[in-house]
This record gives structure tokens, C-alpha cells and sequence, in this order.
């Protein structure tokens, strides 16, 4: 089983490789962003409570996410594995994921951090917002302030990962193929002892 998160801050490129990732290793690709968004498109109680969280940049409440995702994993018992994308973003959600897993034999096999420049995540986060119509990518402030927000609380989970040997730090700048292929190299050179739950 292979259960990878894939993290770095706002813009660096998490939902893009993941959809290659989940592909090519077969897992099922959780974004909590893509989750909260679908709420917000269907006008649910916590699509109500996430849209005006997510339009100033700041992070919607721990237990908001832990039970969305905690909902995903009873729906999908028997998969080959999860790539989860944007989550956690926070210690106590780091925390309560590895709860998570072990209620379901599973852990973390690692994760891969993608590190991008502060210029180049803003410049590609204002390119998306033209077309993508995400209130969070409208304007300079509210990107600025997302990235803020990862340094503070999202950052963090970098040490807590690597205290459990299971942190892996990728160059998230250059082609969409280049990148694909560091990971993956990554990826085929975590030890099969991470890999067995
Ligand atoms: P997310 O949907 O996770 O938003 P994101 O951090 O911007 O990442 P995303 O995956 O969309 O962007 P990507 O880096 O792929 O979260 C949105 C909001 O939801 C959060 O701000 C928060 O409010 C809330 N939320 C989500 N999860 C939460 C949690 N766990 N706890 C609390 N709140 C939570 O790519 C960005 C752009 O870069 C794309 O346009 C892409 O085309 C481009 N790009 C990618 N790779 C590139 C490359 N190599 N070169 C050039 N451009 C590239």
C-alpha cells in the first residue's frame, strides 16, 4: 500500500501532480480544496460555513476537514492507496490523519513537499485566477496572505514529518513533465517498509 501526502504551499503544484501521481500508482486522490469547493458549489451547511474562510485565504476549522476526509476513507476501504492533496495543513491534522490510518491498518509511506519561490507561486497563482474563477487567486492580498498562512501553520508539518523520517523535499520549479519525473523517482525509492500498511 502506498499512502503518500503531497504538500507544499499555495501554487506549488499539488493538484496538478496529483493528478498524474493518483494515475500512475492507482490511488485515490483526496484534495480537500476540490472537497470544500464541491461543498461551496452545492450550497451544503459547510460549503456555507468554508466560502468565506477560503475567499480571505485563511484555513477552514481542523475538525471541518478531519471529518471530510475521515468520511472518504470509510467510503474507500479496500483501495491500493491514498495521495492526499493540501491535507493536512495543520499539527492537528497531521495528528488525527495518523490516528486515522492506523484505525485502518494504513500509514504513511511519506511525504513529498514541492518547493517553489515565493515570486513564482504568486505569478502562477494570479495566471490561474484569470481563468479559474477561484475567489481564493482574485487578487495579490489574498494570495499573499495564503502564503502567510502556510508559514505559520501549514510550514510547521515540515518538521513533524521529517521527526518521522518520512519527509521528502522536491524541486517544484521547471516543466510539468520534469517535476512528474522527480517524484515519481521519489516515489519508486521509498523503502518497501513504509510501503507495507
Ligand atoms: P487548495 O485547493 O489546496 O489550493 P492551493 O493550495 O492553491 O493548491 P492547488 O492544488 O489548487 O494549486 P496547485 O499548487 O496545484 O486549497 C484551497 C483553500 O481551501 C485553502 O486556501 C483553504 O482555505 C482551504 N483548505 C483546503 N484544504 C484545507 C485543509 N486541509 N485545512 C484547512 N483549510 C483547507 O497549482 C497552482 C497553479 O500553478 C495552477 O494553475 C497550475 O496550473 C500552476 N502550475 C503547477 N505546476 C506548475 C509548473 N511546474 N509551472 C508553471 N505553473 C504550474
Amino acid at each position: 500500500m502506498l499512502n503518500l501526502v503531497l504538500f507544499g504551499p499555495p501554487g506549488a503544484g499539488k493538484g496538478t501532480q496529483a493528478a498524474f501521481l493518483a494515475k500512475a500508482y492507482q490511488l485515490v486522490h483526496l484534495s480537500t480544496g476540490d472537497i470544500l469547493r464541491k461543498e461551496i458549489a452545492s450550497g451544503s451547511a459547510i460549503g456555507q460555513m468554508a466560502k468565506d474562510i477560503i475567499s480571505k485565504g485563511e484555513l477552514v476549522p481542523d475538525s471541518m476537514v478531519i471529518n471530510l476526509i475521515q468520511d472518504k476513507l470509510d467510503k474507500n476501504p479496500s483501495v491500493n492507496g491514498f495521495l492526499f492533496d493540501g491535507f493536512p495543513r495543520t499539527v492537528p491534522q497531521a495528528e488525527a490523519l495518523d490516528n486515522l490510518l492506523v484505525h485502518y491498518g494504513r500509514n504513511v509511506s511519506a511525504m513529498l513537499s514541492l518547493e517553489v519561490g515565493k515570486e513564482e507561486l504568486i505569478a502562477r497563482l494570479i495566471k490561474r485566477g484569470v481563468t479559474s474563477g477561484r475567489s481564493d487567486d482574485s487578487n495579490r492580498s489574498v494570495i499573499e496572505n495564503r502564503i502567510e498562512v502556510y508559514n505559520q501553520k501549514t510550514a510547521p508539518l515540515i518538521n513533524y514529518y521529517r521527526n518521522a523520517g518520512k519527509y521528502e523535499s522536491i524541486n517544484g520549479e521547471g516543466s510539468l513533465e520534469e517535476i512528474t519525473k522527480r517524484l515519481k523517482t521519489c516515489i519508486d525509492q521509498i523503502p518497501q517498509n513504509r510501503k507495507s500498511r
